[in-house]
């Protein structure tokens, strides 16, 4: 996506908060023929801040590139951020691109244009479209590092990537509702999958697909559409799926609130959730908590939201020029069940800091 005039014009009015609790802002520099580059496993090229070795989060300038503000998840991923910068000293610009990937584009040029920033962190709305900015970022030694969504580009591009892995949450998925399904004669199944385009979609997607076979679960032509990761839009689509036929058994949902969508239209189909149809969720939030502890969800695949601490110790090794980090480090992540009884989901909800 080239980075234009117009495009530039939109952005500068959207959304940019800047959180200025760090001091000083070590500028990086892009890596000169000299200095023999330091690079990561994945063949990345660090753009060493010139406070190393003993930069510190005081140090560290970051400009993030948030999604938009679609979920319970997303409210808790972004709570994290602006928390741990504050926590942790780290000046912190956030930029809310409200779902459009035009305006995550040219917020990243910005980042890239400004001075005072170390690193840029990039939440991907879409696995393509980057390319340029990622290729500017080179030019301007900003330390780039991916969090919670994967995009198609090579690790060359980027410092580390810190997110689920979306294909074995759709494995879990799969082998959750076999095991709800068991005593099922017929199994088809309904997806209400996430926006189109992002990784997390993709690949529960993908994952679910690898697996569902096992147990002879099918997902029906025209019983797969997204939900766009919010309820209302989500109820819409599994009324039409009802509608069409109400031989389903179960609902695949990629989050929670595309959950509670499918559980609000069964019941207004008179049908009861988790015992005609058996509906699971991914991201585990509280409100899918609720939802479990009232028997209406039946199953929710964990998705951690809380990745900022590991992100800015990340970026921290980047401007210490440590080159051991991993390209990908995948969360680590559990699933719970209605079949775990109210008592213990509350026990465990209360636990939980989202
Ligand atoms: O499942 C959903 C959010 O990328 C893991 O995005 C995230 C997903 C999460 O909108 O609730």
């Amino acid at each position: 996506m080239k980075i234009t005039k117009k495009l530039l014009g939109v952005t500068l009015g959207t959304v940019l908060v800047t959180f200025l609790v760090g001091c000083g802002a070590a500028t990086t520099v892009a890596p000169t023929a000299t200095a023999a580059p330091k690079m990561t496993t994945g063949g990345y090229v660090i753009p060493v801040a010139k406070c190393a070795p003993n930069c510190t989060y005081k140090d560290m300038t970051v400009g993030f590139i948030q999604t938009g503000s679609e979920s319970g998840w997303r409210a808790a991923n972004t709570s994290s951020f602006k928390e741990t910068a504050t926590q942790l000293g780290v000046t912190l610009k956030f930029y809310d691109a409200q779902n459009k990937i035009e305006n995550q584009v040219s917020s990243f040029h910005q980042f890239n244009q400004d001075s005072s920033v170390t690193a840029v962190v990039l939440a991907a709305l879409d696995v393509t479209g980057y390319d340029d900015v990622l290729a500017e970022a080179k030019t301007q030694g900003k330390i780039v590092v991916l969090e919670d969504r994967r995009i198609d580009a090579a690790p060359t591009n980027y410092y580390t990537y810190i997110g689920s892995d979306f294909i074995e949450e759709g494995h879990k998925s799969a082998a959750a509702l076999c095991d709800l399904l068991k005593n099922s004669a017929h199994k088809n199944v309904a997806e209400i999958s996430g926006a189109v385009g992002a990784s997390a979609a993709i690949d529960r997607a993908k994952g679910f697909r690898e697996k569902m076979g096992d147990c002879g679960m099918t997902i029906p032509d025209g019983l797969s559409q997204t939900g766009n990761w919010g309820v209302p839009e989500s109820k819409a689509v599994m009324a039409a799926f009802l509608k069409k036929t109400t031989d389903i058994q179960a609902v695949f949902a990629h989050n929670d609130e595309e959950a509670i969508g499918a559980i609000q239209a069964i019941e207004e189909a008179g049908l009861k959730p988790g015992t005609d149809i058996f509906v699971l969720g991914l991201d585990a939030t509280a409100d899918g908590f609720k939802y479990l502890i009232s028997g209406e969800l039946s199953a929710d695949i964990e998705c951690n939201p809380l990745l900022a601490p590991q992100v800015y110790e990340a970026i921290l090794k980047a401007m210490n020029g440590d080159t051991t980090v991993q390209t990908w480090t995948p969360s680590q992540e559990g699933q719970f069940f209605a079949a775990q009884g109210a008592d213990a989901l509350k026990a465990i909800l209360a636990t939980r800091k989202y």
